[in-house]
C-alpha cells in the first residue's frame, strides 16, 4: 500500500468490541437473565456490522417525498431508503419495540432492549427515531384506559412480524415553536356525525411515513395553554391507501438525521379518535415523552461509543511522526477524556432504562423517573454532541470529508440536544419535576447507589456528595438563570456516582485493571456546575 495513504477504519464488532456494554450487563442482570439475552445481543452485534456497510453505500440516499401519481392524483408518498425498510424488519423481528411489552425478563427488559439499541442505533440511519416513538406511543395506548384503541393499535406496535408491525408518530410540534407545546393551535371539531376532525399544521413530524400517530388538537371552545389540549389517535390511511384528510407539503431540508423523513403536514379534516379526556394534552403526551427522551439518551451514548470504536481502530493502523496514533502519549490523553465522558453518559442512559423497567414494574417512584429522564435526556445529549466533535477531529481532515462516512456521525449527534425538548427547556423540566419529588427524594436515590463502595472510592464519593450539598444550597434559593447549571450539576453527580458504582464491581473481578480511571477523568472535568448567584451575575 503506499504509504501516503491513510487506512480507512474499520468498525470492530459493536458487541465483542463494547467492553463497558458487556461489563454493565454483567453487573446489572442476574446471570441467567444475562445467559438468555447474550445470543440476541451478538446477533445484533453482527446486524449492526451489516448495516453499517449498507449505511456507507447508501450514503448519498435520502428519502423523497412523492406528491403525486404519474396521473395527478395527490399519493404523498414517502419513499424510505433501502435500509430503511430492511432496518424495519429487523427491528420487528428482533422485538425492539416489542420487549418491554413481552416482559420476558419482567423489569430487565428494558435493559435488554436498551442494549440491543445501542448496538442498533448507529448503524441504523436513525431508524430509531420512528421506534422511540412506536415505544412511547405503545405505553401512552397501554397506560390511557382506551380499551378500544389499544386493543387496535398495540398488537401492531408490539408485533415482531414485519408485515403486521406498525411504527407510530408523535405529532407535536407546531411552528409557533416546539418547546411551548401549549401554544399549538390544530383544532378538533366534532362533526354531526359524531367524528372529530383535525385542522392545523403540524411543523416537525418525523416519521410522517407511520400508519398512526398520537397528536394534539385543541376541541372547540377549549381554552388556550396545554390544558385546552387533547390527545388524538389518527391514522394515516384508510384500507385502500387513501389519505386520511392530510397533505405532506414537503419534507424538511435539515442539518442532520437526513434519512429520517420529517415532514411538514396540513391536516385538512384527518379523522381522529381522542384518546383520553378532551383535555390536559401536554400532561398525556408526558409517558410518551418518557419513553422517547429515554431512548434519546441511549442513542447518544451508542453514538460516542461507534465513534470511539472507529477512532479507537483507526488510531492503530495510521502512523504520524514515526508511531501509529494510538502510541501518542497526546492521542491518548484527549480520548481518554472522550472514553470517561462516553462511559459516564452510558451509564446514565442505562440507568434511565433500568429505572423505567422499574416503574412500569410498579417497583419505582414515577416522581423519581420524572426527574431523571429529563437529566439523563439533557446531560447525555451535550455529552454526544461534545464528544463526537472530538473523535471527528481525532481523524485530522478525513473526519471533515464526507466520503469518509464520518462527518455524519456529528450532524446526527447534533439532534440529541434538541428534539425531545432542548437542553434549557429539560433543565426547567427537571426543576419542575423536582418541586413534585422533593429534592431530598433525588440525593437519597444517589446515596443509594454510593452505599457500600470500597473505602479507596471515598474520595471520590465525597465529590459526588459535595456537589449535591452545594445543588442542594442553590435549590433553596433556586432561579431561572442558573437551572442548567443545576441540571447538569445533579446528572453528573448521578453519573459519577454510577461509574463508581460500575468501578466497584469490575475492581472486585478484576483487581489489575484501574477501575477509577475513567471516574477520576470524569470527575476532573467538573462535577459542581453551580455558581454563586453573584458569580453568576459577573
Ligand atoms: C433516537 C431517539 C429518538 C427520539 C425520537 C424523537 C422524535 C420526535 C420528534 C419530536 O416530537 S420533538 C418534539 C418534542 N417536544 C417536546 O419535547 C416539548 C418540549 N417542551 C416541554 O417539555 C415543555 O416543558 C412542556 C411542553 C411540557 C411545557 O408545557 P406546559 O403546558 O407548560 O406543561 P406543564 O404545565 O409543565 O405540564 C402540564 C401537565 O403535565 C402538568 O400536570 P398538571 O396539569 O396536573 O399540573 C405536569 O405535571 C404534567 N407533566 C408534564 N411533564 C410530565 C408530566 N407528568 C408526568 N411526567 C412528565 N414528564
Amino acid at each position: 500500500m503506499d504509504p501516503f495513504l491513510q487506512p480507512a477504519p474499520d468498525l470492530p464488532d459493536p458487541w465483542a468490541g463494547d467492553a463497558p456494554l458487556q461489563e454493565h450487563l454483567a453487573a446489572s442482570l442476574p446471570p441467567e437473565v444475562l445467559g438468555a439475552v447474550r445470543p440476541s445481543l451478538e446477533a445484533m452485534g453482527r446486524t449492526a456490522l451489516d448495516l453499517h456497510a449498507l449505511s456507507l453505500a447508501d450514503r448519498l440516499n435520502e428519502p423523497r417525498h412523492i406528491p403525486y401519481d404519474p396521473w395527478g392524483r395527490r399519493v404523498d408518498r414517502i419513499e424510505v431508503t433501502d435500509l430503511w425498510k430492511r432496518a424495519e424488519r429487523i427491528a420487528a423481528e428482533q422485538g425492539l419495540v416489542a420487549l418491554p411489552y413481552e416482559k420476558p425478563h419482567g423489569a430487565f427488559s428494558r435493559i435488554h432492549q436498551a442494549a440491543l439499541l445501542h448496538l442498533f442505533h448507529p448503524s441504523s440511519d436513525v431508524y430509531s427515531c420512528p421506534l422511540a416513538m412506536t415505544d412511547g406511543a405503545a405505553r401512552t395506548l397501554a397506560r390511557s384506559g382506551n380499551r378500544a384503541l389499544a386493543e387496535r393499535a398495540l398488537p401492531h406496535l408490539t408485533s415482531r412480524d414485519p408485515a403486521a408491525f406498525w411504527t407510530s408518530g408523535q405529532w407535536m410540534t407546531e411552528s409557533a415553536g416546539g418547546s411551548d407545546v401549549g401554544l399549538s393551535s390544530t383544532v378538533a371539531r366534532r362533526g354531526e356525525d359524531g367524528r372529530w376532525r383535525l385542522f392545523g399544521r403540524k411543523w416537525f413530524t418525523s416519521a410522517a411515513a407511520s400508519p398512526m400517530a398520537l397528536t394534539l388538537a385543541r376541541p372547540e371552545g377549549n381554552p388556550e395553554g396545554g390544558k385546552g389540549l387533547a390527545m388524538f389517535y389518527v391514522e394515516t390511511r384508510d384500507a385502500e391507501g387513501n389519505l386520511n384528510g392530510f397533505t405532506v407539503n414537503r419534507l424538511k431540508d435539515k442539518l442532520g438525521t437526513r434519512k429520517l423523513p420529517t415532514a411538514e403536514l396540513d391536516l385538512d379534516g384527518m379523522v381522529g379518535e381522542p384518546v383520553g379526556e378532551l383535555a390536559d394534552g401536554v400532561k398525556a403526551m408526558a409517558s410518551m415523552l418518557t419513553v422517547t427522551r429515554t431512548w434519546n439518551a441511549v442513542c447518544a451514548a451508542s453514538t460516542l461509543r461507534r465513534g470511539l470504536a472507529l477512532l479507537g481502530d483507526y488510531a492503530l493502523k495510521r502512523m504520524a511522526f514515526g508511531a501509529p496514533l494510538a502510541e501518542k502519549p497526546l492521542f491518548r490523553d484527549t480520548l481518554a477524556g472522550v472514553e470517561a465522558e462516553a462511559q459516564a453518559a452510558f451509564q446514565l442512559a442505562f440507568h434511565a432504562a433500568a429505572c423505567l423497567g422499574l416503574e412500569e414494574a410498579g417497583a419505582f417512584d414515577p416522581a423519581l423517573l420524572r426527574v431523571l429522564t429529563p437529566l439523563a435526556k439533557l446531560c447525555t445529549g451535550k455529552q454526544a454532541v461534545a464528544g463526537v466533535s472530538e473523535l471527528i477531529e481525532g481523524f485530522g481532515g478525513a473526519g471533515y470529508v464526507e466520503d469518509t462516512g464520518l462527518p455524519v456521525l456529528l450532524r446526527d449527534a447534533q439532534v440529541f440536544s434538541i428534539w425531545e425538548g432542548t437542553t434549557d427547556v429539560l433543565s426547567l423540566e427537571a426543576m419542575k419535576a423536582l418541586h413534585a419529588a422533593g429534592f431530598g427524594l433525588f440525593q437519597a436515590h444517589v446515596e443509594g447507589l454510593l452505599a457500600g463502595l470500597p473505602d479507596a472510592m471515598a474520595p471520590m464519593a465525597g465529590r459526588v456528595r459535595s456537589a449535591l450539598g452545594r445543588a442542594g444550597g442553590w435549590w433553596s434559593q433556586a432561579e431561572e438563570a442558573g437551572a442548567r447549571r443545576f441540571a447538569f450539576t445533579l446528572a453528573r453527580s448521578l453519573e459519577l456516582a454510577l461509574m463508581l458504582r460500575q468501578a466497584a464491581w469490575s475492581a472486585a473481578r478484576r483487581p489489575e485493571a484501574d477501575a477509577l480511571a475513567a471516574p477520576g477523568r470524569f470527575a476532573d472535568h467538573g462535577v459542581d456546575l453551580i455558581r454563586s448567584v453573584r458569580e453568576a451575575g459577573r
